[in-house]
């Protein structure tokens, strides 16, 4: 007779359980889905362009506006199909020459505005697979930290600047 009541309990205690399992998982996805949403409002990309280029130039760049309304990000990774290998670089100026290297990760802090433009942060597409030719559009991928992976459609249009590069 305990023995029966026992196994009662044990199960009512099982199911109990269950439930709670199946409310906290609810819980998490639910939060998750918050999460996600507010972390895809917090990163804005703005006017995304790249300069139309010869089809035999190798090698083009995009910029574009990064908008942080949210908490401290890192954009960690960049992508798009157009190029063989893309990476962000920056151009800095060394014994009167435009140079660029190669930047890992760029930290955007809270409410900050980092701005890609010829000169400075740029989107390298190396080994373009594609020419940049005047009116085509490509994707680009980014990848924050937080924000995880966004989007963005480039348009190719003409030079807003000629700046001299040299790799
Ligand atoms: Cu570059």
């Amino acid at each position: 007779m305990l023995d029966k009541v026992m196994i009662k309990i044990n199960n009512v205690a099982t199911r109990y359980i269950a439930i709670a399992l199946i409310v906290m998982g609810n819980m998490t996805m639910a939060n998750a889905f918050e999460h996600q949403h507010s972390d895809e409002a917090s990163i804005v990309i703005e006017h995304a362009w790249s300069r139309s280029l010869p089809p035999v130039v190798p090698n083009g760049a995009a910029y574009l506006s990064i908008i942080n309304n949210g908490q401290p990000d890192t954009l960690i990774k960049v992508s798009s199909s157009i190029a063989a290998n893309s990476m962000v670089h920056e151009s800095y100026i060394d014994d009167d020459k435009i140079s660029m290297r190669h930047v890992g990760k760029v930290d955007i802090a809270q409410a900050q505005h980092v701005e890609f433009k010829p000169g400075g942060y740029h989107i390298m597409l190396m080994g373009l697979k594609k020419p940049l030719s005047l009116g085509r559009q490509f994707t680009l991928t980014l990848t924050f930290e937080h924000a995880g992976e966004i989007e963005v459609k480039v348009p190719v249009i003409k030079d807003k600047a000629t700046i001299k590069m040299h790799h």
